[in-house]
């Protein structure tokens, strides 16, 4: 395992939305208890803050000695080394294969769904998206396989894999509620139950408010 970064006093910029890229590592710096300032940016807020970081796109973790750690999935990794969320041995090997599960999730359904900031939309636009839900849902049917128990991949539960599967397929099943397949269904009723994770996805956690990204077809 790598040697962990302090994130303790990191600034973590993000949007005041939910999204599949942002939900994990703020999971993660929720879960370890990390005591990092969060930096809650809006359109106006992100327009001079743009230019001057290192990928124009957000988020933006910046430690106290300057460095800034750019990449939502980075940030994650780091943020579950840092409070032993990236799992150990098979915990580890698990929550890595979720990672890449996830990956191939988001290449898959991304491309259809509407979100907050969609300004065009269509019924054909709608029909066509529900047209890859074959495909969508055959996907999340290869995850059933690797749960160690009725609700969890690895023994902790909330390995930085298990958290970005949450973060991935809450924001996603807005659209296709049926990628909650039934076998995943325990496990995304534990993980709306806990407590940090609960918190950042109903508003009260020190993000405030953070509707979701992606919203159900029209
Ligand atoms: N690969 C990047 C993607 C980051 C990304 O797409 N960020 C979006 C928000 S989720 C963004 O900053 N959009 C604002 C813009 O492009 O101006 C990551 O995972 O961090």
């Amino acid at each position: 395992m790598p040697s962990a970064l302090d994130f303790t006093d990191a600034e973590v910029a993000y949007f005041g939305v939910g999204s599949p890229v942002g939900l994990p590592m703020i999971f993660a710096l929720e879960m370890g208890k990390v005591k990092y300032v969060v930096k809650k940016m809006d359109g106006e807020t992100w327009g001079a803050m743009k230019a001057s970081t290192p990928t124009k796109v957000l988020p933006v973790v910046t430690l106290t000695d300057g460095f800034k750690i750019v990449e939502s999935g980075a940030i994650l990794r780091a943020v579950g080394a840092a409070t032993g969320a990236l799992g150990d041995g098979r915990g580890h090997a698990m929550s890595e294969m979720l990672m890449g599960l996830n990956a191939d999730m988001v290449k898959k359904v991304f491309p259809h769904v509407k979100t907050v900031f969609t300004s065009e939309w269509s019924d054909a636009k709608t029909a066509a998206s529900k047209a890859a839900s074959d495909e969508i849902v055959a996907h999340m049917q290869k995850y059933a396989q690797f749960l160690a128990s009725a609700d969890a991949f690895t023994a902790s539960g909330t390995s930085v894999g298990e958290l970005d599967t949450y973060g991935k397929l809450l924001n996603f099943s807005r659209a296709y509620p049926e990628m909650v397949v039934p076998a995943l269904q325990p496990f995304m009723d534990r993980m709306a139950a806990v407590p940090e994770i609960n918190a950042v996805v109903d508003g009260s956690s020190a993000w405030g408010p953070m509707p979701l990204y992606v919203t159900p077809f029209p």
